[in-house]
Order: structure tokens, then C-alpha cells, then sequence
């Protein structure tokens, strides 16, 4: 970074001069003086056209928005990233996903070693374990073919392969079916072993490090599931495969490590969809709809890698992401799919961007004098705006939006997907327009409402308009647009986390409640036993345990 800090360079100032002057900003006034801001204000790239226009930008904000990019040597890092440098400073580890899309020809080095034939050894062994499964090759051990897989991970070992799987439902192979095991709650798992059959269920065990708690007692109890429904231990090797980093803990654990999937340090939990964590999502959709998943990321990385920071959308989205944060005091950011099929998007961004960007403390360990990640949520449209669209309309604090839409669904029932459209459209709208006062009280009184009713109506029913939005089309859902769709937020994440000098790809903030709940597992009682109640805690955690105590004590099941 050419400044020790991003709020000490010339361009954050000059920003925050801009940002005094914002209440001034009237999106819909900068529509009618500009006919030409929606051309300008859109890019196209990897079969997304993003339309940034709606956003509480002007040239000369952008252009400082850049400076600060410049400031902060953002492409110096992008290009640090690709060259494999040790980003991750506090994990001392290089940053690599992008090399797990890109094409086989070319280099990516690790302390000096390409890692490209790693990757190329990795997919050819998932392409041949898929052939072998989807052929009937690779059989259960009554000689059933393998028709259903339960993929056992957390976080990032689970977040983005259940995404995928369910975005790109269209492209399943017939009388195949995954479900997905993550939570530690036993509900989890005895839900989905309660649907399947032993002789048809490969067990996919998802795990970069093999010891995370839920993942192993998940793992264990279905093991131990298997063996209960009459299989031997024997039959274990043809059912349960293992994706880690951890080759030891696998083959502690009995899964026989020709049957692993190997990953390496430098793939992020959060960022491992695109390695052998993605199995779940070849066997579901085949390895060739996989491979087009990688490349659509892989067109996206190139126009990130590749165009100016005026031209490339991560970037400038990213950006426009820090004025919202950082000098709008935007403090939320809401992902509005609308298309029932990324109806896990959300959840999927929540972990990309807040485990990453949810930070605090500088690169250089300092606490950082401005904002950083705001809060992402989300849910699909239309069932979003019958929920908390009100608040992002009407509530005090502004929020900002990305509205995600398909033009041609893969399921064009009757009108359904014009009005899915429709509603697409009009939420933004809405949103910039608002609705004065002045019209809602022409429109009461056009209606014949008193001059009472008028009074104490018309203030709930106006809105203050002016609110940020960023609208995303593709033609259709595919394994590429998908692919680029999420490369996309990968990197704006990426370029937000860099401004703020922080590091996007550790998570140290998941560690301490980890710790206490290991300590607390052992005063805890099972259902019927008596536990002793001195307990090293505040007194709302101890008098919390002692009260859990005794309803398990006297429980009878
Ligand atoms: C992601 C995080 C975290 C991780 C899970 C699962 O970036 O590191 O969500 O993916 O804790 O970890 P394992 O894959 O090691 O079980």
C-alpha cells in the first residue's frame, strides 16, 4: 500500500469532501440530467451485465473511488495474488483458487513449484471417480450403484457445494440425488440417513483439516449408522470417500486414502468449491457441467486480471461498495436473488464476505480507523419483499441491494417468470423513485379520502426514495454464468478487503467460541446423569449449564 493507511491518502479525503456534499445527490434528478448514465454506468463481462447506475455515484466520485484504488496499489495486489505471493500473512499462504479454474497450460508457483499438475492430477481423479459412479463401476457392497451422495462438511467445506448443487438442479443427472449434512445438531444427519438407502449412499466427508468437530461427530455417527444397518467394516472403503488436506486423519479414520481427494493450504475453506471440495457438485451434475462452472469463473478472473479498474466490475463494484461503507455509512448490504434456484446465494455470501472482510485489525495488526465488511443478508425474490424489503424501503437505516436475475428461467411456466421479472425491475425503481409526499397526498385525495384521513395517513405511506441499488442479468442460470457470478463477488471481496487493509483470507474470529464450547462439553450431562454444578463461568453461563443439567438429569429420553 503507497499509504500506511487507506484513510490517510489523498483520495479518501477528497472523498469525504464528496461525501459531505452527498445529500445533494438526487439519483433520479442524475437519471434525468444524464440520459446516457445507465450505458455508461454498465459492464458486461463473463455473461453478466451489471448495471451500477442506480448507485449514489457521479463521474467525479468514481474517479476519486478509483484514485483510492490507486493509492491503496490494488493492482499491485491483484497481480501478487495470481503470482502466487503469500497474501495470507497471518497463515503465511499463498492465495490460489483462481489457478484451480484456469487452464492446465498455464503456471501458477508456490515457494517455487508450479502447482498446475497438482490440480491436473486432482480433476482427472475426480472425472474418473464420477465415470466410475455415474457407470456403475464403482459399486455399493451388495453390488447397488451409488445413487445418492451425503456430503458431510461445514462452513466453507459445505456453504458453496450446497449452493451449486441446488443452483444448478437443472443440469442433475437423472435418479441422482445429494443432501447435505453440517450442523452437529443429530437432527441433521438422522433427517437425511432416516431418506436413504446404505447400499446406495456414498458418504462424502468434506474436511480441509479432518478434525472439525461437527464434521468428525457427523462423520462418526453415520459410520457408525452404516455398520448398525448390517454392512462390515470392511464394506466402509466403498462408501465413504474422504476431501482434505489431511491425508494422516483420513486413513485414521478408515477411509482408505486411494479414496481421498487431496487440496492444499493455499485453497481458503471459503474459496474450495472450485477443488476437490466441488466432488459433490461433479457426481450431482456430471464432471463436464463442472468444468463449465471453472470456466465461467475462469473468464471472470481474466476480465478481473486484465481490464482497468474503470472497466473491471469486481473492482469498481467493490468500490462502490467502500463509498456506500465507508463514506455513506452504509452498514448493511442485502443479496436479492431473484431466482428460486440461487435461493442459497445469500447464506453463500454471508460466509464469503463477512468471514472474510469481518475484520478489525489491519494487515500491519493495527485497529483499523474506519468501517469495514458491512452485514450481508438475504433471501429470494419475490418471498423478500413480503418480509424485510419494508425496512430496506422505509426503515431509517439505508441499505444496499444486488438484484440477481435471469432473463430465461429453465422453468418458463405460464407468466411466471415475467412477473418474477416485473418485480425485479420494479423494486429498484422503487427504491431510487421513492414517493414524495405531495404525490401520495394527491393520490388519497384523488381517491376521495378526507382531509382527516389525508393527515394521518399520507405520512406512513410515503418513501424517501434514493436508495442504492446494483441490478445483475444473465441470459440464464448456467454452470457459467454461475461460475462468473460467483468469481465476481469473490474478487469484490477480495479488492474491498485489500482497500482496507485488511486480510480477507484468515478467520480468526471463529476460534474462541470453538475453544469454550470444548471446555463446556464436559460439565455438560447426558440425558439421566448427574453432574457436579462448580462451574468456572460468569454466572449466566454456569447458572445456564446447571438449568440444561437438570432437565437432561430428569429427561427420561
Ligand atoms: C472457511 C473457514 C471455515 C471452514 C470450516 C470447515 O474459509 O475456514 O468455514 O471451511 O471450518 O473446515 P474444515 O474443512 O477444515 O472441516
Amino acid at each position: 500500500m503507497t499509504f500506511s493507511s487507506p484513510d490517510q491518502s489523498p483520495a479518501w479525503r477528497a472523498l469525504s469532501d464528496l461525501a459531505a456534499q452527498s445529500s445533494s445527490l438526487n439519483l433520479t434528478r442524475l437519471f434525468e440530467t444524464d440520459p446516457t448514465r445507465a450505458e455508461r454506468y454498465s459492464i458486461e463481462a463473463a455473461g453478466l451485465v451489471v448495471d451500477y447506475s442506480k448507485n449514489l455515484i457521479t463521474d467525479e466520485i468514481l474517479e476519486q473511488l478509483i484514485a483510492l484504488a490507486a493509492d491503496t496499489g490494488l493492482e499491485e495486489r491483484r497481480d501478487e495474488m495470481f503470482a502466487g505471493t503469500k497474501i495470507n500473512e497471518t497463515e503465511n499462504r499463498s492465495v490460489l483458487h483462481v489457478a484451480l479454474r484456469d487452464k492446465a497450460e498455464n503456471k501458477y508457483l508456490v515457494d517455487g513449484s508450479d502447482i498446475m499438475p497438482l490440480i491436473q492430477a486432482e480433476l482427472s481423479r475426480i472425472k474418473d471417480f464420477c465415470d466410475r459412479i455415474h457407470s456403475g463401476h464403482f459399486t455399493g457392497y451388495t453390488g447397488k450403484p451409488l445413487n445418492t451422495v451425503v456430503n458431510i462438511g461445514i462452513g466453507g467445506s459445505d456453504l458453496g457445494p450446497v449452493m451449486v448443487t441446488d443452483a444448478l438442479t437443472p443440469y442433475g443427472i437423472e435418479g441422482r440425488q445429494t443432501h447435505f449434512v453440517s450442523n452437529v445438531d443429530g437432527t441433521h444427519l438422522i433427517e437425511v440417513v432416516n431418506k436413504i438407502d446404505p447400499e446406495t449412499a456414498l458418504f462424502v466427508i468434506a474436511s480441509k483439516t479432518f478434525t472439525t468437530q461437527e464434521t468428525m461427530t457427523n462423520a462418526t455417527s453415520a459410520r457408525d449408522w452404516f455398520l448398525d444397518t448390517g454392512a462390515e467394516a470392511s464394506d466402509v472403503a466403498k462408501h465413504f470417500i474422504a476431501l482434505s488436506t489431511n491425508a494422516e486423519a483420513v486413513g485414521k479414520f478408515g477411509i482408505d486414502t486411494a479414496n481421498m481427494f487431496r487440496f492444499w493450504d493455499w485453497v481458503g475453506g471459503r474459496y474450495s468449491l472450485w477443488s476437490v471440495i466441488g466432488m459433490p457438485i461433479a457426481l450431482q451434475i456430471g464432471f463436464e457441467n463442472f468444468t463449465k462452472l471453472l470456466a465461467g469463473a475462469r473468464e471472470m478472473d481474466s476480465h478481473f486480471e486484465n481490464e482497468p479498474l474503470h472497466a473491471n466490475l469486481p473492482a469498481l463494484l467493490a468500490l462502490i461498495g467502500i463509498w456506500h461503507r465507508n463514506f455513506l455509512d452504509i452498514g448493511a448490504h442485502a443479496v436479492l436473488p431473484y431466482d428460486q434456484y440461487l435461493h442459497r446465494l445469500p447464506a453463500y455470501l454471508q460466509q464469503a464476505d463477512m468471514e472474510s472482510n469481518g475484520k478489525s485489525v489491519t494487515r500491519k495488526g493495527n485497529a483499523t480507523s474506519y468501517a469495514t465488511g458491512p452485514v450481508i443478508f438475504g433471501e429470494p425474490g419475490t418471498n423478500g419483499q413480503h418480509a424485510f424489503y419494508q425496512l430496506i424501503h422505509q426503515g431509517t437505516d439505508v441499505i444496499s441491494a444486488d438484484f440477481i436475475a435471469p432473463a430465461i428461467s429453465h422453468n418458463e411456466t405460464g407468466d411466471h417468470h415475467r412477473k418474477l421479472l416485473a418485480n425485479f425491475l420494479a423494486q429498484p425503481e422503487a427504491l431510487m423513485r421513492g414517493k414524495p409526499l405531495e404525490q401520495v397526498v394527491a393520490e388519497l385525495s384523488a381517491s376521495g379520502a378526507s382531509d382527516d384521513e389525508i393527515e394521518r395517513i399520507a405520512p406512513h405511506r410515503k418513501f424517501p426514495g434514493n436508495r442504492p441499488t446494483t441490478s445483475i442479468l444473465m441470459k440464464k442460470l448456467t454452470p457459467e454464468t454461475l461460475g462468473a457470478l460467483i468469481a465476481f463477488y469473490e474478487h469484490k471481496i477480495f479488492c474491498q478487503g485489500h482497500i482496507w487493509g485488511i486480510n480477507s483470507f484468515d478467520q480468526w474470529g471463529v476460534e474462541l467460541g470453538k475453544i469454550l464450547a470444548k471446555n463446556i462439553l464436559p460439565e455438560l450431562s447426558d440425558i439421566g446423569e448427574e453432574k457436579p454444578t462448580a462451574h468456572q463461568h460468569d454466572s449466566s453461563t454456569s447458572t445456564l449449564i446447571d438449568r440444561i443439567n437438570q432437565i437432561r438429569k430428569d429427561a427420561d429420553s
